[in-house]
């Protein structure tokens, strides 16, 4: 067994048997693509499939991180574990600016059943999605009951992450201006769920009355990654300071869940399949094309496109050939 192999297998009988320091390593190895984490995933994907995953997505100071920390108390409250991916570089939940969510986090310091684990959004296109993917299967194979993937959505990529949850929240903050109006379009496409937050604010109420109808008015459609979403998202409003409105949340994600069997999670699973495989095959095909004794004639081929004397289909053609890959 290679090195990376030993440690992985270090790591994940650390991880499986509830050592949350290996646990934290295995995401490190994640994030820097590392051999461990490929030989870690190997041996952790079967364990995975059980948790169930969502998505939290809206725009900066909606309230998602706030949110997420009401939805971990109201969690706990039932006796379920949870862990949670912070896609957001600004996001005060583990590392950032907001004391008042440090604290809120600081009590689940002891606390086995609560992971929090933050993820700069960096890499190439389809990066994100692999990587996050990969941290949400190794947090399902740790046994979480939920994994919450907290996204800020601004970034097609960003948005990307959460939709391919099993279940999509976007979240919206009341009378949030114009620009924000903008995002929402988008946004609420891959939504399964839409949150409006801060229902202590004026004007949450009649947010989400517009939200409805915007939503009546849209014919439901598959989004990006070919999920089917035949029904019309529900439209609630929480106030995720004080917590009003969590526990139908909750409720909300449960129910989706469990009519989502057979149904549109099972084609959100496969998308998300799908698109971790298709990320693999692309990075070694990459790599085999760049690599020693094939380099220099990839990239001369790349020049003669960008020159144009050779059209991409040929060159695509003659780069699978030297790999000797024919049809
Ligand atoms: N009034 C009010 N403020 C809230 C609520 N939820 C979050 N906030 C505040 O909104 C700001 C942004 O919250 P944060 O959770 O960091 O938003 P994120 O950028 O979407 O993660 C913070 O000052 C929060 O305290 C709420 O329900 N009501
Ligand atoms: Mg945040």
């Amino acid at each position: 067994m290679g090195e990376p192999a030993a440690r992985a297998t270090e790591l994940c009988d650390a991880a499986l048997a509830g050592d949350r320091r290996a646990l934290a390593r295995l995401l490190t190895a994640v994030e820097n693509r590392t051999a461990v984490a490929e030989a870690a995933l190997r041996r952790l994907y079967p364990l995975a499939g059980r948790a169930h995953l969502v998505g939290i997505t809206g725009p900066p100071g909606a309230g998602k991180s706030t949110l997420v920390a009401a939805l971990i108390a109201e969690v706990r409250q039932a006796g379920r574990s949870v862990a949670v991916i912070a896609v957001d570089p600004s996001s005060p939940i583990t590392g950032g600016a907001l004391l008042g969510d440090r604290v809120r986090m600081q009590s689940y310091a002891g606390d086995q059943d609560v992971f929090i684990r933050s993820m700069a959004a960096r890499g190439h296109a389809g990066g994100l999605a692999s990587t996050s993917g990969a941290a949400a299967a190794v947090l399902d194979a740790a046994g979480f009951d939920l994994i919450f993937l907290e996204t800020v959505g601004t970034g097609q990529s960003e948005v990307e992450v959460a939709a391919a949850a099993d279940t999509t929240v976007v979240l919206e903050a009341p009378e949030m201006g114009d620009e924000v109006q903008a995002i929402k379009a988008g946004l609420l496409e891959v939504a399964d769920l839409v949150v409006v937050n801060k229902g202590d604010r004026p004007g949450a109420q009649r947010t989400a009355a517009q939200l409805r109808a915007m939503l009546v008015a849209s014919v439901p459609r598959n989004d990006a990654h070919h999920h089917p979403r035949p029904k019309r998202p529900e439209v609630l409003v929480t106030t995720a300071s004080t917590g009003e409105g969590v526990p139908e949340l909750l409720a909300a994600l449960d129910r989706h869940r469990a009519a989502g069997r057979g149904g549109p999670a099972e084609a959100a699973r496969l998308a998300r399949a799908e698109h971790q495989v298709w990320a693999i095959v692309s990075d070694r095909l990459r790599d085999r094309l760049h690599g020693p004794g094939r380099r220099a004639v990839t990239e001369a081929t790349l020049h003669e496109v960008a020159e144009h004397r050779l059209d991409p289909y040929t060159a695509a053609d003659r780069l699978l050939g030297s790999l000797g890959w024919r049809d």
